[in-house]
């Protein structure tokens, strides 16, 4: 597209939205200000790259593809992130997991990670100018076979598992220091029964427990939040998840720490969206694990459809954006890696400037007056307002390629690169 068009484009479409009372430069100043967390874990179907250990995965989570030209270590995958961030407008972040860590080649078990086997992935984030969120890795690990973890009932398994969080907090401080932004730890654990259980409170109490003991020291949240994030069933795990959402609901409320919302671990016509005003009264943050359910917890890639539409407009009409951490949680192994990082993560942000282009103060103006015929009226009209002219603009002002060039050039990374792989 040429640049002189996409400019009139835009300048048409600011006028319009001025009509309605929105300042299409800020809405673009707000949206620059908010960074997206890109999860590693697309890069390389969430293998990791311990080595040891590595070909068990599980914990209910599953890949399913097998596209050619995934990242086989460290070096591929940062490659790999570069390539995707240079074609998504903004500063953002990435989202490590433990298995990621860099361990020189000598295999360093999960409960003797250190924030030194994550020096190499800080110098890139800074190198890159990225902030980073961390996550202890509590599946795909012998350990972790029996579908316990920070629950099982033998207590030298539950130990180990909390030394591995108790470490992974001390990393992410460890990042968080030393990137000046702060870390979000989220703890995930795949615990839960295939059959019916017949004590459904031991678990949760050990659970609890665990977490307690993972959490008692104190960590600046200057440098470091930690959030826990619940689930409702996983493969293997279908009638009893330890860390269910009142679980962690309640857990989150009374000790104060981030809940995590994936957008794919509820009944399927059960939204995130619809859950967040509550969890910002009562936890000190959230974070969101922005993703695509299709049926079940499928991890696809996130697209623009309604609930995304939904969940950006509940942040931003919330308010409160300091406490909102946006991370993504999607691997789809059956297409070009990178596209997918790029195809999510600029929905994702597509979905905040479509917010952030809503008159707000006049709808609830009307929502107030009970005149629900004045609120609908205005929604409509909003849908079909020119949003992807500032887009384009918003693009194009961040130096990323406008519509769909990004593809051409991810396209052209996977002939001189990912082929060769
Ligand atoms: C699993 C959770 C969890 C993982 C990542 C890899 O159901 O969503 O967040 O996807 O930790
Ligand atoms: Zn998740």
């Amino acid at each position: 597209m040429k640049k002189q068009n996409i400019e009139q484009a835009y300048r048409r479409a600011k006028e319009q939205y001025a009509q309605i009372g929105v300042n299409v430069d800020k809405a673009m100043a707000q949206l620059a200000k908010i960074p997206i967390s890109l999860h590693c874990w697309q890069g390389d179907d969430v293998g990791g790259y311990e080595k040891v250990g590595a070909e068990l995965s599980g914990g209910g989570i599953q890949a399913t593809g097998n596209y050619p030209g995934k990242a086989r270590t460290i070096e591929e995958l940062r490659a790999d992130v570069e390539k995707a961030l240079s074609l998504i407008p903004g500063r953002h972040r990435l989202n490590l997991h433990a298995c990621y860590i860099d361990n020189g080649g000598k295999f360093i078990d999960r409960n003797e990670m250190q924030p030194r086997h994550f020096r190499s992935w800080i110098d890139w984030a800074k190198a890159n100018k990225l902030g980073m969120d961390f996550n202890p890795t509590y599946f795909s690990h012998p350990k972790a076979t029996d579908g316990f973890t920070l629950s099982h009932p033998d207590k030298g398994i539950r130990n180990f598992w909390i030394e591995h969080g108790i470490a992974c907090r001390k990393i992410g401080a460890a990042m968080g220091k030393a990137l000046g932004s702060t870390t979000v730890t989220n703890v995930w654990i795949p615990d839960g029964y295939k059959d019916i259980p017949v004590d459904r409170t031991g678990p949760r109490e050990r659970l609890a427990d665990s977490l307690d003991k993972i959490f008692a020291d104190k960590i600046n949240p200057k440098y470091h939040l930690d959030a826990v994030e619940s689930k409702l069933f996983g493969i293997g795990a279908e009638s009893y998840t330890v860390g269910s959402h009142e679980f962690y609901m309640g857990y989150a409320t009374s000790r104060q720490k981030l809940l995590c919302l994936d957008a794919g671990h509820y009944h399927p016509t059960e939204m995130i969206s619809e859950k967040i005003s509550s969890v910002l009264m009562f936890c000190p943050g959230l974070l969101l694990h922005v993703s695509r359910p299709v049926r079940w917890d499928s991890d696809h890639v996130v697209i623009l459809n309604d609930e995304l539409f939904a969940i950006a407009q509940e942040l931003v009409r919330s308010g409160k954006l300091d406490k909102i951490h946006i991370g993504l949680d999607f691997f789809d192994a059956s297409i070009n890696r990178i596209a997918a990082w790029v195809i999510g993560t600029r929905n994702m942000i597509k979905a905040l400037l479509f917010a952030f282009l809503e008159p707000t103060a006049i709808l609830k103006k009307a929502e107030l007056k009970l005149d629900f015929t004045a609120r609908l009226a205005l929604m409509e009209e909003l849908k079909t307002l020119p949003f992807a002219a500032v887009w384009d603009y918003y693009c194009m002002q961040k130096n990323v390629p406008v519509g769909a060039a990004w593809f051409h050039e991810v396209r052209q990374y996977e002939k001189n690169v990912l082929s060769k792989r």
